[in-house]
């Protein structure tokens, strides 16, 4: 994916290359003003900030700079997680596959690099691609190659394990026929990458790459090989819109009930697209038909693409889903990046960090996925504690006492009465939950809701993150509609942070009084399923006051209808092996 290109012309690694360059004084003395560096507060520093259970390199590397997801796969009994990596710190021209392998997706031991630029075709970089299991059992990685200097000329190589009786797959050769596939005339050779898993059917291997036409037409070209070393490109996008550039675009068939998940190369009547927008940093998706005789996908909601629903409505980008062959099912990850600014970053020496893998199917209405942390996540539960029938009346709030709630599982169930006390939706919100939030955040009074959770929350409440459901009416015969949103414009006292409110709205009923949530909480990321898991919103926060052991776990309700805790549970999460950090 483009993280690279975003590093190379976003504002933030302008400012950082001048500074590298000494070029701007201007520039730098404006950053200095804004954040004083040479004093970057302690608490950023802090090792209780540093994530616990979630997938990060090793504190040593020094200027990591962003990680993101590449292929997963699963191989004679080890889980491999590739990852973009800097090795270099403040040189961004060397992205290598960074190489992690896991015999359950939360405990992960760092391997070597897998995938270096040494090869023509990839020697200004090794970007973003996936991984495919051949039917001889052989895997094959399909990347994005950077073949000329001071351009982001793009092509797209092919790497095999060198040892294929080696389960850890820690060599990875390039054949001399790379690239695989190049840009060709009236094809935008800066904007075409980041390969898809393939899929086989009808004697063909199909993969996608994800383009860019024009100025705005985003597309994802689509690829045929017989023997997965000759791809051609076929005449027809598998399917484009007018959105911007594509990254990481995904594909992949799910099954219409139960919570299995299908191989890629299966078929289905309901098949996912989801694609990475350069232009806004989020990942949206599709639902949607694959007619394989015209090889051309069609969303099942016309406006679909324009309106487009998202895996998570917070910080999650560059994401990528597998097939686990182990436990049948679709495994989604993606990248959070950091909220802090690029000097905290410095002084941290650590950047990026992935989200809890995702099991992911298909919502029985067929309209949405539906999300859930793997279950994996739940051998590093602790002791639980836990709160039954608590009515929390209006503006009041309840602490959860009895275990560091600092790195925690939290689930709650609530009851919901007194709908009519529900606040009128303005229609002008409709595809805006996230500008609703911004105006009714955590501490804005409501009528049902704002009630949840304010996460690593200090004990005066000067900080607290807040995690929370605000109910609407929404005229005569229509449901009512349900915001979800993650609130942390008080989540720290630290200056310079990006602390936007995330929002997305909640499909589902709740005129039958209930509703639940779960908040992976990990010392500076809040990761939230609304609705068993309908609505997912990941935010990264940095406390200055609630880290560690002065982290506070509340429920707050802040309607005027009382709420009820039926049942909550809290864990406290222990730390698996994270790469020898
Ligand atoms: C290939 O890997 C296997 C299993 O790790 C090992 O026993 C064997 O020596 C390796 N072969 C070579 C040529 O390195
Ligand atoms: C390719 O896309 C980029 C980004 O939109 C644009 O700046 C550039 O002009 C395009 N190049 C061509 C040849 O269309
Ligand atoms: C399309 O899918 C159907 C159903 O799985 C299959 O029977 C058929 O062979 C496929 N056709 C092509 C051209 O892939
Ligand atoms: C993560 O960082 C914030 C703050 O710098 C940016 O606004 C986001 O665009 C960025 N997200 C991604 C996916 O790059």
């Amino acid at each position: 994916m483009g993280t690279h290109r975003n590093w190379i012309f976003g504002p933030w690694m302008l400012l950082f290359l001048l500074q590298l360059a000494g070029a701007s004084h201007v520039v730098h003395r404006s950053l200095e003003a804004e954040q004083e560096p040479g004093s970057v507060p302690a608490s950023i520093v802090s090792p209780l900030l540093r994530t616990g259970y979630h997938f990060q390199p090793p504190r040593n590397w020094i200027n990591v700079i962003t990680v993101s997801d590449n292929g997963p796969l699963y191989y004679k009994g080890w889980y491999h997680l590739f990852y973009q990596y800097n090795p270099k710190g403040a040189v961004w021209g060397n992205i290598v596959w960074a190489h992690s392998v896991s015999r359950d997706l939360i405990n992960w031991i760092a391997l070597e690099p897998a995938i270096k630029p040494d090869i023509p075709s990839d020697q200004y970089g090794c970007w973003s691609g996936s991984a495919t299991i051949l039917p001889d059992g052989t895997p094959a990685i399909l990347y994005t190659g950077i073949d000329r200097p001071n351009i982001n000329y793009q092509v797209q190589n092919i790497a095999f394990p060198k040892n294929k009786s080696d389960p850890l797959l820690r060599e990875w050769v390039k054949p001399g026929y790379n690239p695989v596939a190049s840009p060709e005339p009236g094809m935008n050779a800066t904007q075409f990458r980041d390969p898809t898993t393939a899929w086989y059917a009808d004697g063909h291997w199909r993969m996608l790459v994800g383009g860019l036409k024009g100025a705005r037409r985003g597309l994802a070209y689509l690829y045929r090989s017989r023997d997965f070393k000759t791809w051609v490109r076929a005449k027809h996008p598998l399917h484009s819109a007018l959105t911007g550039m594509w990254e990481c675009p995904d594909f992949f068939p799910v099954q219409v009930s139960g919570q299995n998940g299908l191989d890629t190369s299966e078929t289905s009547p309901k098949y996912i697209l989801k694609n990475s927008l350069d232009l806004t940093r989020y990942d949206y998706y599709t639902v949607g038909t694959y007619n394989n005789v015209t090889e051309k996908y069609v969303p099942d909601n016309p406006s679909g693409d324009y309106h487009r629903l998202r895996y998570d409505y917070g910080n999650f980008y560059a994401s990528k889903t597998f097939f686990d062959p182990v436990k049948h099912r679709r495994i989604l990850l993606g990248w959070a990046n950091e909220s802090d600014s690029v000097t905290h970053d410095k002084a941290k020496g650590w950047a990026g960090i992935h989200a809890i893998p995702r099991k992911i199917w298909l919502e029985p209405s067929g309209k949405q996925l539906l999300q859930w942390p793997i279950e994996e996540v739940e051998t590093l539960r602790g002791k639980p504690v836990s709160i039954s029938n608590k009515v929390v009346k209006a503006g009041q709030h309840l602490e959860v006492t009895g275990l560091g709630t600092y790195q925690a599982d939290v689930e709650v169930s609530f009851e919901v009465s007194g709908l009519e006390k529900a606040e009128a939706f303005d229609p002008a919100f409709a595809d805006d939950a996230e500008k609703l939030c911004g105006i009714k955040g955590a501490d804005v009074k409501g009528g049902v809701g704002p009630f949840g959770l304010w996460v690593l929350a200090s004990s005066g409440l000067e900080e607290k993150t807040s995690i929370f459901f605000r109910v609407f009416k929404n005229g005569h015969g229509k449901k009512p509609v349900v915001l979800m949103c993650a609130d942390p414009t008080k989540s720290s006292l630290t200056p310079d942070l990006y602390k936007p409110t995330f929002a997305g709205f909640v499909d589902t009923d709740i005129s039958t009084g209930k509703i639940s949530l779960r908040s992976l909480i990990d010392r500076s990321v809040v990761e939230s399923f609304g609705a068993g898991g309908k609505t997912c919103i990941l935010s990264r926060v940095y406390p200055s006051i609630a880290i560690g052991d002065k982290a506070h776990l509340y429920v707050f309700n802040n309607g005027e209808a009382d709420i009820k805790v039926s049942h909550l549970t809290a864990w406290e999460m222990k730390k698996p092996l994270m790469n020898g950090a």
